[in-house]
């Protein structure tokens, strides 16, 4: 095992600074000890993990197959990792990361419960100089964010929250050890993945669950199981060309790619093809049924058609069955949830639905959560209420780049970013997954090797031609967040109200943030820049 060749202790002297030590974070610190840098990882959480620390809310669950999320640079890694169900847990998911960090000795290169308070770019000395909360100031050639794209909780926005006298519990900072539900009233906000997957688990042991939903969502059956263990063989046996073919497709998943509308099979064969998504579970192999269900409204339709007529024939009650059947916005167009038995969790006694709608959220009392019609006493509060995507985790840093640019004050009429990797005005740092990526859309972990491997070898190669500086140049940036915008724009994304495109926060700036061309195409692109000397960069 190569060792770091900076002193673990040394405030200074850093070749990078990462921050973050989730999937990106630790693979970063690989790649950039086999490059003889020396680097360290600041991580917030007290743990490892990035958001598999924080989410441990009760059924939190990976919505890829295990298989697929999961690392690929070590084959042998890959061989001698077991996974136990075909969509991993949290836990088993932290103790993967876990081993991970373990066999290739990362920890020692990371300081956990450390947050990066502040961050500037000292242009006489070209190195970023970033303070952490407790005060210590690193010094570092590059910083690299690998802050995660889902990892800063939005404000509630609920009203007298400091008033309730229960449990508050938010999925994203969910308590370590366990906490139970017994006898309890449980108050359940927000119906997105978090909320979705969450609401069976807590009514297996709760007295009572109000869900409170202000925009019904479409999910769509995990159908998750135990992994036999000839099953993950057949994959190890051809791993290498299962992750070739996972980095050559749109979602970083392999698969079969449509190549059919919904529009032009005989309704009797689109509903087959439905239902054989439906059954087999999980979300890409609904939404890949057909090339035009992201980009054509009445494609789209026949799908959301079909699934709320399998929310209506689950749930008993036709007013609950109505009310939990999205209709604000196209299938897709929010990222669609995978539950294990989220709509039949309302046919349990002691499940409610409060449908925010019809009587808008007042906000929380000292012994519950009100509406306008109504009191629901609760003795917790769940608030799983979504982050500040996407761009959130990036601007609580605060990174202040050439004369002092705020990155807040760049983004201010929304998030560009050079390939979704670097920021104009802000000389050497990189965002891994960052907006104007298809990180979001894609398996995050496929798309988080890729950006790292790409930036260290950008950095790299900085090194060899002898230069100290990279940067994004304006002008690819701007072309290149205007492609973004053209992608998005011949879609159906823009037109919902989603977390995508920033209007979960209120005066978020309103912009597709992630890069809906697929991981395929922008593969290419990549890989053409690297080719090309690094176009779009400037090197000095
Ligand atoms: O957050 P969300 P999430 N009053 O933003 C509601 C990934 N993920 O944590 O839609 C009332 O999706 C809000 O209502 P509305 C995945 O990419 C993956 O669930 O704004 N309601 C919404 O219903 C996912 O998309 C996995 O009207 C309020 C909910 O809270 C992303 O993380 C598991 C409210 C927030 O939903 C985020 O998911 C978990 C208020 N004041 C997460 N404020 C898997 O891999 C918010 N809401 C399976």
């Amino acid at each position: 095992m190569p060792s770091s060749p900076h002193p673990a202790t040394a405030p200074d002297g850093l070749d990078v600074l990462v921050v973050g030590a989730g999937f990106a974070g630790l693979y970063l610190l690989h790649r950039l000890r086999g490059l003889g840098l020396c680097a360290l990882a600041l991580e917030a959480g007290s743990g490892i993990g990035g958001t598999w620390h924080w989410n441990r809310y009760p059924g939190a669950r990976c919505d890829v197959e295990s298989m697929d999320y999961s690392y690929s640079f070590d084959p042998a890694l890959e061989q001698e990792w077991s996974w136990t169900r075909r969509y991993p847990g949290q836990a088993e998911i932290l103790a993967y990361i876990e081993h991970v960090a373990d066999r290739f000795d990362l920890r020692r290169d990371v300081r956990t419960a450390t947050r990066a308070a502040a961050a500037a770019w000292d242009g006489g000395d070209r190195v970023w100089r970033v303070r952490t909360d407790g005060g210590t100031t690193y010094a570092a050639r590059y910083l690299v964010m690998a802050t995660g794209c889902l990892s800063m909780p939005k404000a509630p926005g609920i009203e007298g929250l400091d008033r309730f006298q229960g449990r508050v519990l938010h999925t994203g900072r969910w308590p370590h050890g366990e906490v139970d539900f017994t006898g309890r009233r449980v108050a359940v906000v927000g119906t997105g993945s978090s909320g979705i997957q969450a609401v069976p688990v807590i009514a297996e042991q709760a007295a009572e669950v109000t869900v409170f939903q202000r925009t019904a969502n479409f999910s769509l059956p995990a159908n998750d199981r135990p992994l036999a263990p000839d099953e993950q063989e057949a994959v190890k046996r051809r791993y290498r060309e299962h992750r070739a073919q996972a980095r050559r497709s749109p979602t970083g998943i392999p698969g079969r790619k449509a190549d059919r509308s919904a529009l032009e099979v005989p309704e009797a064969e689109r509903t087959a093809t439905y239902w054989d998504a439906w059954e087999r579970g999980g979300l890409f192999g609904m939404l890949r049924s057909y090339n035009d269900l992201t980009t054509d409204a009445d494609a789209n339709a026949t799908a959301a058609d079909f699934i709320r007529e399998r929310i209506a024939e689950t749930v008993d009650d036709p007013a609950t069955a109505e009310a939990l059947a999205p209709r604000s916005h196209p299938f897709g167009t929010k990222r669609p949830c995978i539950d294990s038995g989220y709509y039949a969790a309302f046919n349990r006694d002691g499940v409610r639905l409060v449908d925010l709608r019809a009587e808008p959220l007042a906000g929380a009392t000292p012994d519950g959560v009100a509406t306008a019609r109504g009191a629901y006493p609760a003795d917790d509060l769940v608030l799983a209420t979504g982050y500040d995507a996407m761009t959130g985790a990036l601007t609580a840093v605060d990174p202040r780049g050439r004369g002092g640019l705020r990155l807040h004050e760049a983004w201010a009429e929304g998030p560009t970013a050079h390939l979704g990797l670097a920021v104009a005005g802000f000389p050497n740092m990189f965002t891994v997954t960052g907006p104007g990526s298809p990180s979001v859309l894609s398996n995050m972990v496929v798309s988080i090797e890729q950006h790292v491997e790409w930036i260290t070898d950008l950095i790299a190669s900085a090194r060899e031609r002898g230069a100290e500086v990279v940067e994004a140049d304006p002008e690819a940036q701007r072309r290149w967040s205007a492609h973004v915008q053209e992608v998005a724009g011949a879609t159906l994304f823009p037109r919902a109200d989603s977390w995508y495109m920033g209007a979960n926060v209120p005066g978020k700036p309103r912009v597709f943030m992630p890069y809906p061309g697929g991981v395929d195409v922008y593969r290419d692109v990549l890989e053409d820049v690297a080719a090309s000397g690094y176009e779009g960069f400037r090197l000095s």
